[in-house]
């Protein structure tokens, strides 16, 4: 049922037809003009940074880092999810796109019914303070002023002492547990604590934004958030925004049971009436949570946040401005690294911005913006075509996301929606930005806190389906991984008839003009094992085990013949890769290290007549030492066989 854009009238007609309740539907309405305007200026653009001094700028990451921690981040996400009994929080990444995902659900079942249960209350006593007269159970109340001095003021760390009290401690402790983020410094800031501004001046000069921006829905899903953390990212969007172009902000509680979720959550956001409150009845999990806050959604515009992330000032003109010149654009905010522990904010200039990608697994990953789209812009600032989404943080024109079918009804939980939501676009007319002057920050956590058991493993049920409807003939190469096991992945009919009835382009066309930079494994000029010719002629490259290999030494080992980790691709442009990571080689140990493509230290030159493998940087050959244990770089000389080496599979009419 295309339920999404209808109006609430027409669900009041579908609760008629079929007198199921599912949902009760909270909405918080009542007027207050004060209590919004009271608290600005926390957000303010100056703020209290104007002293300079008294502040230390958060520290800044490096880029690799970031990119680094995103996609390990994606990576234990995944594991968690198919370890079956946990609920990833995959907060996709986002260095442009923020996915979260903290759900649950038992039941396949895409088509609910939906009962809104309207509330309006009256107008409280103007003059009450937000956090005195509350019941706050089992929660600190989080601090509501914010001065220069306070925890975590202008994005600053909160370091805890060393030397805790046991409450103290026990208390750090629970916080941990409950919500996989450090909940005690969290519940120090105020929950409308001052940001830095990280964006461009290029993002701040005069008429950078058309005037008649269109309203968005922000649209927020939660799970048992932690009090200060989930006030802490309304406030944000509620002070940092032009109040006329945020319509509303659409709580999504996905079946919390935290006493704070419940009737403290509607009482505290009585007093602001663009807050509204959608309750799911059962588990429903991300996809769903998320669909299910578009159906209470009266802006033209869409905007779907985590509920544990900070808006920074200016986050939404530039976002809402890209959907005014085309609506067909979906655009998403640069994601900064609120840290777990201490809660600090960490950004970086728009130099360090990265785009979304994707490997066979049908896993999200970060990449550098490449030369080619660089070269595209005069500004750093600018936006930037990106492949995919990660999937939590974006903007999206409420009709073209309909006109897209929005989710693949079938999809369950979460996993998959951000690379079908990525394809179609780009596949069906649309353009995937990310736009670096709008930064959100983002808090990931290294584990899930929530407990789910679906007995499928959703990831891949969600993948086969996508790679079904999206991939054409490059759906194989996911497959080989799966080892060609599909399993049930249900009905994909509708979904590929949306396809057609769009007229959306091939995948290849996807993969030729929008992610050229894809490795595509049938175009390997050599695939299988990488056998050394010296000492003996039977030792070969053998990747360090494990999922955490990168940046390990390659190691050597008797060729077996049976792939796994001897199963090695010379790509066309020199690269010796296992999926994303490639052999590298950067003075020290030669190692696999994620793939850049900018050949350097990934770069090696393998003459079939000479069976050398020379490296770019260093001009060194691979070799191997005499007790065939360890990987050697040496001066050339085609005379020594233990720099001699076969590819299987060398195929010259692939270069
Ligand atoms: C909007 O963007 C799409 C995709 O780039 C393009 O095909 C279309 O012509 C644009 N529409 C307008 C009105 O500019
Ligand atoms: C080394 O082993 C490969 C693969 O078994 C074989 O094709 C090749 O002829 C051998 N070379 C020498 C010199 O023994
Ligand atoms: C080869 O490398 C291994 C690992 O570093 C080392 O233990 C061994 O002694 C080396 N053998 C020779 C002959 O250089
Ligand atoms: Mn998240």
């Amino acid at each position: 049922m295309g339920l999404i854009g209808r109006r609430r009238s027409s669900f009041l007609k579908i609760i008629a037809l079929l007198g199921v309740v599912w949902f009760m539907v909270v909405f918080v309405l009542y007027s207050d003009d004060g209590s919004s305007s009271s608290s600005r200026s926390a957000g303010g653009v100056a703020g209290p940074s104007g002293g300079g001094s008294a502040f230390e700028a958060p520290r800044r990451l490096p880029l690799q880092g970031i990119r680094d921690r995103f996609n390990q981040f994606i990576i234990n996400a995944r594991e968690d999810a198919n370890k079956d009994d946990l609920s990833p929080d995959v907060d996709g990444g986002e260095g442009g796109a923020g996915g979260v995902v903290d759900y649950v659900n038992n039941n396949i079942d895409g088509d609910v019914p939906f009962v809104e249960k309207e509330t309006k209350r009256k107008v409280p006593p103007k003059s009450k303070k937000r956090n005195e007269n509350q019941d706050l159970t089992g929660v600190i109340a989080p601090p509501n002023e914010d001065s220069p001095d306070a925890p975590g003021a202008m994005g600053k760390p909160v370091v805890l002492p060393k030397d805790m009290s046991p409450e103290m401690k026990k208390a750090v402790d629970d916080g941990w547990a409950k919500n996989a983020f450090n909940q005690y410094a969290a519940d120090m800031i105020s929950i409308r604590r001052s940001l830095p501004d990280p964006r461009d001046p290029w993002c701040k000069e005069p008429n950078r934004y058309q005037k008649d921006l269109p309203a968005t829905s922000v649209i927020i899903c939660f799970h048992n958030e932690a009090w200060s953390v989930l006030l802490r990212t309304v406030h944000s969007v509620l002070d940092r925004s032009p109040e006329h172009l945020v319509k509303e902000v659409i709580l999504v509680d996905d079946f919390s049971d935290m006493p704070h979720t419940q009737k403290q959550l509607e009482d505290y956001f009585e007093a602001y009436p663009r807050v509204k409150i959608v309750r799911a009845p059962k588990r429903e999990g991300l996809i769903r949570a998320r669909l299910l806050g578009a159906r209470y959604a009266t802006a033209p515009v869409l905007t779907y946040l985590d509920s544990h992330c900070e808006c920074t000032t200016g986050w939404l003109e530039p976002l809402l401005d890209r959907i005014a010149k085309n609506s067909t654009t979906v655009v998403c905010p640069v994601i900064d690294v609120i840290d777990d522990n201490t809660m600090e904010y960490h950004y970086r200039d728009s130099g360090g911005v990265n785009v979304g990608g994707f490997d066979w697994n049908l896993q999200f990953n970060w990449h550098a913006v490449p030369e080619k789209e660089k070269r595209r812009h005069k500004s750093t600032a600018e936006p930037v075509w990106s492949p995919t989404m990660a999937g939590g943080l974006f903007s999206i024109d409420k009709e073209f996301f309909e006109r897209l079918g929005t989710y693949d009804s079938g999809f369950d939980i979460w996993g998959g929606e951000n690379l079908e939501l990525s394809f179609k676009t780009w596949m069906c007319g649309g353009t995937l930005e990310i736009v670096p002057c709008s930064h959100v920050g983002h808090i990931f956590r290294k584990r899930s806190p929530y407990k789910w058991r679906t007995g499928v493993n959703v990831i891949k049920r969600n993948s086969v389906r996508l790679a079904e409807v999206w991939l054409d003939e490059y759906a194989k190469y996911y497959y080989q991984r799966i080892g060609n096991d599909k399993g049930d992945y249900g009905d994909v009919s509708s979904r590929k008839q949306l396809r057609e009835e769009l007229g959306c382009k091939s995948f290849r066309w996807y993969l030729d003009n929008i992610f050229p930079e894809l490795f595509i494994p049938g175009e390997a000029v050599a695939s299988g094992e990488v056998r050394n010719m010296g000492y003996g002629n039977r030792t070969c490259l053998d990747a360090p085990g494990g999922k955490k290999n990168l940046r390990k030494p390659v190691g050597l080992y008797p060729c077996h013949n049976q792939g796994g980790n001897q199963y090695w691709m010379l790509s066309k442009t020199g690269e010796i890769r296992r999926d994303e990571a490639c052999l590298d080689y950067a003075g020290q140990d030669v190692i696999l290290y994620p793939c850049h493509g900018s050949k350097g230290n990934q770069y090696w030159n393998y003459s079939p007549s000479s069976r050398l493998l020379r490296h770019g940087s260093s001009d060194k050959c691979l070799a191997i030492n005499e007790s065939k244990q360890k990987l050697v770089m040496a001066d050339c000389d085609a005379s020594v066989e233990a720099q001699k080496w076969l590819f299987q599979n060398y195929d010259p009419s692939k270069l």
